[in-house]
Order: structure tokens, then C-alpha cells, then sequence
């Protein structure tokens, strides 16, 4: 409400977007964060003369909230926000603020893996089929950026679970629930069901009037089904009937996959989820057809980057967790050099040690500590070395791998130690691959 005192934690994306939007809403805004605030953030802050301490989060102001707007980044159990609970004050996360402040319906998806290619193609579909249409939410613009700018008829968000934990009334018309494998654990005690539980708050605000796309046959989300009250339509995804690269049967209509750029069987289960959705909003197979052959891949996942002496590098930086990477080497038909590692989550590498086995020649080990990593498959695959830093890595990378192979990041784990996020690791990665060509380092 307009003249509250709105306190946020964490002055990155999601807490500066939502400073910025809550100012222009008319609340008294002060934004804490405990490190330095980037530059840019820190810029737009000054900018639009929004209060704000770095550095720690001590200012007496904190005490004063009447509505706190926590970072994703920000473990729901830090004292401040256990203290702000204790005391009865709301601490939403920054959809939950934005998302009172569009009129346009939500399509929202998440998932443990694919949520980023799946929220390209349904915003793509959208906006080949002339829709009024914008994408953010953990890619790209926050919400509360989107609600700034001119109205839209729909929103399609991609949601981590951090930012659906603290949810009150966000509602979106459609959900889609690609997948729940482990990931995050770290921040959920280690514990699968709870981690399942904040996915499906996804549909929490949902009516029998709206819809929810979520995978058959999930062990995780049935377990937590059975616990949540879910009142939305639920349209369960098995396996994909098609053949990749070719076609597509999504509810009795058959897609001609021939000039659609996405490959691997699971990105034939994130289109007919992609498809599914679409169709509940209204467009129709024709529209959806005639936007396949315009869909570009993602940044950073599976993407390619070049080939040089004979040897592919493919930059699978947004592979953060353990199930990722099982896509990404399941996809692979060469050789593999596998650079991986980073800020480790709680992973159990067990899942990855038979494709390991068969498909990977040489383990890059990435990232300031990565003896669990070196340890998991010590006397599984036959060359292991550690590096620490991207242009080691990919120089080690480089000298291992002969023509027909293919030098994979893949990392398995967050980016936080040595890059600001994936996005910075998988431009790093790119930057050392040209830097091969530039200084003409001799590969094998
Ligand atoms: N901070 C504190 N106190 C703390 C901990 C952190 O003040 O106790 C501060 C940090 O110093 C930092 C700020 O909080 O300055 C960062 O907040 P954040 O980590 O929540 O990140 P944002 O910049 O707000 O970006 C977040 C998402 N990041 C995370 O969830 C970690 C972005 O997703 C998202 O794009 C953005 O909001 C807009 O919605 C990134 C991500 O890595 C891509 N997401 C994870 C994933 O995809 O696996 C969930």
C-alpha cells in the first residue's frame, strides 16, 4: 500500500527492479544489501534517489518495515527474515509485489531443468503468432521491471522455486511444471520434498478455471501432490510421441519438426509442454507451426561455439545441477572433455558415472575447490586435472582433446565462486575458446 515502509533485501535484479516499481507505486523504499551492490544497480538506485545501505544489513530503517521484499538469492532462514516472520511482517518475493501491479495473464514456468528453453519457445510462439507479449522473471527483466513498462496481455515468466516460496497471491493462469530433480538442496535441508513442495506453490493461487502442465509420473511432484491443494486443471506430459528432428504429435496435431533447431528427446518433452501451453491460451496448431522454424536456441545451454582443429566446444554453462549435465552428455555422440565444477550444492555426481564411463575422455576440473568433484570419479574417467580458472581450463581442455571430439563446459555446479553468475562463466568460456585462435595454442 502507497506510504508503507517497504524494506528490500538484496540489491541485485529482482530487489533493485522491485525499489524501483515500489517508488513509483508511492511506498518509502530502502534497499539493504550485505555485499558491495553492483555498479549498474547501484547507478539506478542513485538515480532515482532510492535510499539504500551495502555492505551489511544494520540500518536502524530495517526495523521500521511494514513489507519486506526478499532476493531469491536469500535463504528464507537468515535471521532478518526469521525475525520479520516472528513479527507478523510480510516478506513476499518480488513476483509475488510485481505481479499485483499487471493486468495481463500469467503464464509461468518452472522446473528443474529446461525452463529456460521452454520459456523462450512459448514467448516465441506468442509473439510469431502477433500476441501482445513479454518474458522475464529469472531470465532477463524482473517482473516488477516488466510492470513498468507498457501493459501487455500475457506474461511468460520463468520461476525458480526461490522465488515461489514466498508467493501470497501470485496466480497464473497457466503452469507449467517441466521437471523436479535434485537441485538447490542446500537451501531446502537437504530435503527433496520440500523442494518439490515450493515448485508446486506455482499453482497455489490457481482455480479450477486455470491450468496446470506438470510431468507424469514424477515420484517428487506425486509425493507432493498429495499434500498440496491443487484446484487447477492438471494435464500430465509422459513421454513425448515424435522423433526429434522430425515430428512432433501434441494432442492429436502432428508438428513438422524438420527446420526446428532443438534437439535430445527432452526437448521434444519441453515442446509438447511448450505446445500444451500455447494451446491453452488460444493459439492454434497453425500459428504454432509456422513459428518452429524461427525458434533460436538458447545462450548458454548446449549451445556451440565454435570448432577449431577439429574439435567442437559446445558452452552448457546454465548446466548448474547434476540432472543437466546428465542431458548434456546423454546428447553428446563424440568424445567428451568434460570441463566441470564451481560452487558444489549439496551433489550426488552417482547418476552421471555410467555416461561418464562411456562417453568422457578427459575431467577439467573448474572452480576453487573441487575435490568432490575429482574424487567421484577418480578411476572412472582415465584423465582428471584441476584447474583454476576458465582460460586454464580451456587451454588444459584444448591439449587433451584430438579431432572427432568435443570440449564440453557443463559445470553441474553454481557459477558463484569464480564468475558473478552462469551467464559471466559462459562468456569466459567463449572469451578463452577465441583467445585459443588468438595466441595459436598448439592443441593436440
Ligand atoms: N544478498 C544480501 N544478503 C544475503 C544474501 C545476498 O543482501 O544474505 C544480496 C547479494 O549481495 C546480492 C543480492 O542479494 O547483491 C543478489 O540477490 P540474488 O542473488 O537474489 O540475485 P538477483 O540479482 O536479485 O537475481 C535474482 C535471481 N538470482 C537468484 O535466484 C540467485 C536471478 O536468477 C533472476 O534472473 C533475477 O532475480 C530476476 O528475477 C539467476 C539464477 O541464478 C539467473 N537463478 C537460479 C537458477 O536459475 O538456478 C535460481
Amino acid at each position: 500500500m502507497a506510504g508503507q515502509n517497504m524494506v528490500i533485501l538484496g540489491g541485485g535484479e529482482s530487489g533493485v527492479a522491485a525499489a524501483l516499481l515500489a517508488q513509483a507505486k508511492g511506498y518509502e523504499v530502502f534497499v539493504s544489501d550485505e555485499r558491495q551492490i553492483g555498479a549498474v544497480f547501484k547507478e539506478e538506485l542513485l538515480r532515482a534517489d532510492i535510499a539504500f545501505e551495502e555492505g551489511g544489513h544494520f540500518s536502524p530503517v530495517l526495523q521500521e518495515a511494514d513489507v519486506v521484499i526478499k532476493s531469491p538469492g536469500i535463504p528464507g532462514d537468515h535471521p532478518l527474515v526469521t525475525n520479520y516472520r516472528s513479527r507478523n511482517i510480510p516478506v513476499w518475493s518480488e513476483i509475488e509485489f510485481a505481479s499485483r501491479f499487471i493486468d495481463g495473464q500469467i503464464l509461468a514456468i518452472t522446473g528443474t531443468n529446461g525452463k529456460t528453453t521452454t520459456t523462450h519457445l512459448v514467448h516465441h510462439l506468442f509473439e510469431h503468432a502477433g500476441r501482445s507479449v513479454a518474458c522475464g522473471g529469472n531470465i532477463g527483466n524482473a517482473l516488477a521491471r516488466l510492470a513498468m513498462q507498457p501493459p501487455v496481455d500475457w506474461y511468460i515468466l520463468e520461476l525458480s522455486s526461490f522465488q515461489l516460496d514466498d508467493i501470497d497471491q501470485f496466480h497464473p493462469r497457466i503452469a507449467i511444471i517441466l521437471n523436479v530433480t535434485p537441485d538447490h538442496l542446500d537451501r531446502y535441508e537437504n530435503n527433496m520434498a520440500r523442494y518439490a513442495r515450493a515448485k508446486l506453490q506455482i499453482s497455489l493461487n490457481q482455480t479450477a478455471q486455470d491450468t496446470l502442465i506438470l510431468q507424469q509420473g514424477n515420484a517428487y511432484l506425486q509425493d507432493g501432490l498429495k499434500e498440496a491443494p491443487i484446484r487447477a486443471m492438471i494435464t500430465e506430459v509422459g513421454h513425448p510421441e515424435g522423433e526429434a528432428g522430425d515430428w512432433l504429435l501434441v494432442d492429436g496435431h502432428r508438428y513438422d519438426l524438420s527446420s526446428f533447431v532443438l534437439r535430445g528427446t527432452h526437448n521434444l518433452y519441453n515442446t509438447t509442454c511448450a505446445i500444451l501451453a500455447a494451446r491453452k491460451a488460444g493459439l492454434t496448431p497453425q500459428e504454432i507451426q509456422a513459428a518452429l522454424p524461427s525458434f533460436k536456441p538458447v545462450s548458454h545451454r548446449m549451445e556451440p561455439i565454435g570448432s577449431r582443429q577439429g574439435v567442437d566446444y559446445i558452452n552448457d554453462s546454465k548446466a548448474t545441477n547434476v540432472d543437466a549435465v546428465w542431458y548434456a552428455l546423454q546428447a553428446m555422440n563424440q568424445p567428451v572433455v568434460w570441463i566441470a565444477g564451481g560452487k558444489d550444492k549439496g551433489n550426488d555426481y552417482t547418476a552421471l558415472i555410467e555416461l561418464a564411463r562411456e562417453k568422457v575422455k578427459a575431467l577439467v576440473c573448474l572452480g576453487l575447490e573441487t575435490s568432490k568433484l575429482e574424487q567421484a570419479f577418480d578411476g572412472i574417467i582415465p584423465t582428471i586435472l584441476v584447474t583454476r580458472s576458465m582460460p586454464q581450463a580451456v587451454q588444459a581442455a584444448c591439449r587433451i582433446a584430438e579431432a572427432g571430439d568435443c570440449v564440453l563446459l557443463s559445470p553441474a555446479c553454481a557459477s558463484f565462486d569464480l564468475f558473478r553468475n552462469y551467464e559471466h562463466r559462459g562468456q569466459c568460456f567463449r572469451e578463452a575458446f577465441h583467445e585459443l585462435e588468438t595466441e595459436n595454442l598448439p592443441c593436440h
